[in-house]
């Protein structure tokens, strides 16, 4: 406790030259409030403590007393204060002390290491008689995901305190979590699907100290204004959705999620394109049919290895992506007749890719012909959006 009676007089010069700058805000969700008894002697027995916002860059911290104290009780020049000490870390050990008195008539806080190093000042207000109000930079504390905390008050005064009354909040060796962190959410884009039917995945977790609360898979067409909830759930880790669609729709799918401190983040959002399938293309020349379930959309494909052989498809969005596995085969791509790009397929692998994609500007109907070239060309499905 010596050392912060140094701290203390280092602050209030340090406070001397600065104005209260510190505007209120208003506070956020996820504030607790922690009881303590009426278990200490003297004025500054803690009744109750409490965490809260104020907008996103800073934390407050209550602390309430049973009785109410004047403001220079807590003058540079005595023994009193009220304190909290903060962990940030994983072990009990506090990486932040904020040391609260008065001076001149005014509440002043500041942040200090363990070691009593000043890393900067906090707001303190006194709104009555019995409560102490401090607002915290979150950088001041490092910046940290979340962290851990308790309050504490010293009075010394004869009687019954003559050698000190400490009172803490929570007792003994509990701290109160502050998780200041929302939760994580990784959201790859699907790829492009096997059939109407695909999974999307992703996968939801939460640093912070408070846990996952709750997510929401949320889904529309795409073009819609408003999001329908389509899979929830109460914990972390990685999940799966089976979509269901349909040829040629495009459904957008998001994740909201929140953690147990009322911390909420939101995925970006993804669009899924169910292709419309080769099966449906008009064919010129000696196309095969072929393809494996699983693999290639609705498990069909057609393929070509003559010249000038040509697939067609009438489209109607402003957006169209030909589907195509990985191979050999050189084709041109004509959109209304007018040649839009090559496409070599041996620059692709694997199944269902994305070998041609052209924004159209507007939607309206045109053919989309794919000509073969030379190889053996290979046609999977269209995006149509
Ligand atoms: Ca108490
Ligand atoms: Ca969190
Ligand atoms: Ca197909």
């Amino acid at each position: 406790m010596l050392g912060r009676r140094g701290l203390r007089l280092g602050l209030a010069a340090a406070v001397a030259v600065l104005s209260a700058f510190f505007a209120a805000e208003a506070a956020r969700a996820g504030s607790t409030t922690i009881s303590d008894g009426n278990d200490k002697p003297g004025l500054l027995d803690i009744r109750s403590a409490s965490h809260g916002h104020s907008g996103a860059t800073k934390v407050t911290h209550t602390i309430r007393t049973f009785g109410n104290w004047p403001i220079g009780l807590l003058g540079p020049s005595t023994p009193n204060f009220f304190s909290l000490e903060i962990s940030t870390d994983g072990d009990r050990a506090p990486e932040r002390i904020v040391l609260i008195f008065s001076s001149s008539g005014k509440m002043v806080a500041g942040v200090a290491t363990a070691n009593q190093t000043l890393v900067g000042l906090a707001s303190a207000t006194r709104p009555n008689g019995h409560t102490v109000r401090v607002v915290i930079r979150r950088a001041l504390l490092g910046d940290p995901a979340g962290y851990r905390w308790q309050a504490l008050s010293f009075y010394q005064a004869s009687g019954g305190c003559g050698r000190g009354c400490l009172d803490k909040a929570p007792n003994r060796t509990r701290q109160v979590p502050h998780d200041l962190r929302a939760p994580t959410i990784s959201f790859p884009q699907p790829g492009v699907p096997a059939s109407t039917s695909d999974n999307v995945g992703f996968s939801v977790s939460d640093t912070g100290g408070s846990g996952v609360k709750s997510w929401h898979l949320q889904r529309r067409l795409a073009g819609a204004t408003t999001w329908a909830t389509v899979r929830s759930g109460t914990s972390g880790g990685s999940k799966q959705y089976n979509h269901v669609g349909a040829q040629g729709q495009d459904s957008q799918f998001r994740i909201v999620a929140i953690d147990r401190h009322g911390n909420r983040s939101t995925s970006p959002v993804r669009t899924v394109s169910v292709p419309i399938d080769d099966a449906s293309f008009t064919y010129t020349g000696t196309w095969s049919t072929g393809g494996s379930p699983g693999v290639d959309f609705l498990g069909t494909l057609h393929a070509s290895s003559t010249a000038s052989d040509a697939a067609t498809v009438m489209v109607g969005g402003a957006f169209v992506a030909l589907i195509a596995p990985g191979g050999a085969g050189v084709a041109e791509i004509r959109i209304d007749g007018v040649l839009e790009g090559t496409v070599d397929l041996s620059t692709f692998s694997g199944p269902r890719r994305v070998v041609f994609q052209k924004s159209l500007g507007s939607a309206t109907s045109r053919a989309v012909e794919v000509r073969v070239v030379s190889g053996t060309f290979q046609v999977d499905g269209i995006i149509d959006r």
